[in-house]
């Protein structure tokens, strides 16, 4: 892979043309596809997974738009194609989670509603911290009405604005001019965004929301203590208690989220830390359940699963609406404003401490405080890959390896742990291995990362039973990320990985599911290796966390939400953003 040539060239005009309203035009060019495995790859570029469809490159462009004007349409143009010769066979995507079986057919047998991502105009714009943000898929290689092949080797984006609607400008928190830089293709327009005047002395870093039960504490006082004199980061407490009562909301965590939301505004923090648990029908902390339905493999069977699944999601991500239907399913496709899409793109780094009691909350903050010393650990991963499913010879193991080094599976480049870890790993498909397995080889090695990917349910991740779970006697906690299903359902009283974040011992902070994980049931694995949406997101954190924001787990595991953002027309998408969850403080960070 390393010897393909690739570049994007960026290049822009915007102009107004008089009668026409203002147009912006941007250019991105593409390195020419090569044929792999059956299929068109150009490096750099994802892969369209359409179930039943061939599987195309593709590119989602991140266009920053000028503070000011309408947005009224876009079209993509393509200058100039030239005709490619196919494979004689076609890889067929199964979709994201192995929907049927992906297989390989002949050209001229491709069942296709012609022409094949020719005029594809598929396009979102989101809000992220003030900015405007275009994401628009582009597909440089399509099938036109005769079922032959092109590639357009640049693809012109063009923004139209309706002039006679020009709004005030927008503007931005000047400490989030960095982020919103980091995340777009260029920078053009960054300087049409005002700095926002209105911050005053009182803004500060860290949003704490907690409750009566832990207002006062003296362990909040030493977290917000701490925070300062050692991060410096400056903080602010809200008890809910007393201020939901005044605000305006559907319910609780409407509410809520319209206090983060005027917080975010008026302040400008980074982080939100949720101090609270979400257990049953009257929980501490309001939490909001986000609605996805997918297609899923359980006991030998494929079944439409519709979840309300719970997610802080919904508190970092403060633009718009996210049930403009007002019926019971939010975060639906359309309950953005008027009917738009949600907000993916989250103003807050969010985390919780799912705790009932200030014994607990003592605990986690004890080892929040541990987590800071990551410069002095030794880089060592533990890998706990379980058998998956018998019938289609599916080990978590295989699917933990594509975590270590370089890998270019299923279209898209990742990058883990590099030979500076140690990696340790208890395997099902080697050796069968047990929970207390798990337990010793972490006290023994002291790992400063897990992964897993095995089954799970409320009561039972790692092969650990709840009931007989008592913490562990590691020397430092680690940070642990887990795919399997429903283990930090936190409404639950209390799941499994509540219960390990605030026992004393294991982790200092957890990423895993407050639903169903989506793994890779693909009945063949090994052929064409479709690797489940979760391990996606999985993919995209460790490239993240080891790469981009170095062991910045609360900041890496947005971004890997950003990052999946590509396939969101996708329910599979819809469903991870909002099952993995972050339990730890979010700012977290050598
Ligand atoms: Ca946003
Ligand atoms: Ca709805
Ligand atoms: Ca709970
Ligand atoms: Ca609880």
């Amino acid at each position: 892979m390393q010897n393909k040539k690739w570049m994007f060239l960026i290049l822009m005009l915007f102009t107004v043309m008089p009668g026409y309203g203002e147009i912006l035009v941007k250019e991105y060019d593409f390195g020419d596809p090569v044929i792999l495995d059956f299929r068109f790859e150009i490096e750099g570029l994802q892969q369209t997974a359409d179930p039943g469809k061939p599987i195309l490159p593709f590119k989602q462009a991140r266009i920053l738009l000028p503070s000011h004007g309408e947005f009224a349409h876009i079209e993509v143009v393509r200058d100039e194609s030239r005709r490619m010769v196919p494979p004689g066979q076609l890889e067929i995507s199964s979709g994201l989670i192995g929907q049927g079986s992906g297989t390989l057919i002949p050209v001229a047998d491709l069942d296709l509603d012609v022409p094949y991502l020719q005029h594809e105009l598929d396009y979102k714009i989101q809000k992220y911290k003030g900015a405007r943000i275009l994401l628009v898929n582009m597909y440089p290689v399509y099938i036109d009405q005769h079922k032959d092949f092109y590639f357009s080797p640049r693809l012109k984006v063009v923004v139209h604005f309706d002039v006679s609607e020009i709004k005030n400008s927008a503007s931005m928190h000047a400490r989030d001019f960095e982020d919103v830089r980091a995340f777009i293709d260029d920078t053009d327009f960054l300087t049409t965004y005002q700095v926002e005047k209105n911050l005053t002395q009182k803004s500060y870093d860290y949003l704490i929301v907690t409750t009566n039960a832990f207002e006062n504490s003296k362990s909040l006082k030493k977290l917000t203590t701490f925070l300062l004199q050692e991060r410096k980061l400056t903080s602010k407490v809200i008890n809910i208690n007393k201020e939901l009562p005044r605000l305006e909301g559907v319910d609780n965590a409407q509410k809520l989220r319209n206090l983060i939301k005027s917080e975010y505004q008026n302040y400008a923090p980074r982080f939100l830390l949720l101090v609270g648990d979400s257990d049953g029908a009257s929980p501490l902390m309001p939490v909001r359940k986000l609605f996805a339905s997918v297609r899923g493999y359980i006991g030998g069977n494929w079944k439409i699963y519709n979840e309300y699944i719970p997610s802080d999601f919904y508190y970092g991500c403060l633009d718009g609406d996210f049930n403009y239907d007002g019926d019971n399913r939010w975060g639906e496709p359309g309950d953005g404003d008027q009917g738009a899409d949600v907000d993916f793109l989250c103003e807050l780094t969010v985390g919780r401490f799912p705790v009932d009691s200030e014994t607990q909350l003592d605990i986690l903050i004890e080892k929040t405080k541990a987590a800071y010393n990551l410069e002095n650990r030794q880089k060592k991963v533990l890998m706990l890959g379980e058998l998956l499913f018998k019938e289609m010879d599916l080990w978590g193991g295989d699917y933990m390896n594509q975590l270590l080094g370089t890998v270019d599976d299923h279209g898209f480049v990742s990058r883990g742990y590099d030979s500076t870890w140690d990696v340790f790993k208890l395997y099902e498909k080697e050796k069968d291995w047990s929970g207390k397995d798990a337990i010793n080889l972490i006290e023994k090695e002291n790992p400063l990362m897990v992964n897993h990917l095995g089954h799970s349910n409320e009561t039972m991740n790692m092969k650990i039973a709840s009931f007989t779970y008592r913490g562990m006697n590691n020397i430092d906690p680690y940070f642990y990320y887990s795919q399997g299903c429903l283990a930090a359902n936190f409404t639950k009283n209390d799941s499994i990985i509540e219960k390990m974040i605030y026992t004393k011992g294991g982790p200092f902070a957890v990423i895993a599911n407050s639903t169903y994980g989506l793994g890779p049931e693909d009945p063949e694995f090994g052929s064409v290796k479709y690797p489940g949406t979760s391990q996606i997101l999985h993919r995209y954190f460790m490239d993240r966390v080891l790469n981009d924001q170095y062991l910045f787990f609360g900041k890496a595991h947005q971004g890997s939400k950003e990052d999946i953002l590509r396939y969101i027309a996708f329910q599979e998408a819809r469903w991870v953003i909002w099952g993995a969850n972050y339990f730890g403080d979010p700012s977290i960070a050598p």
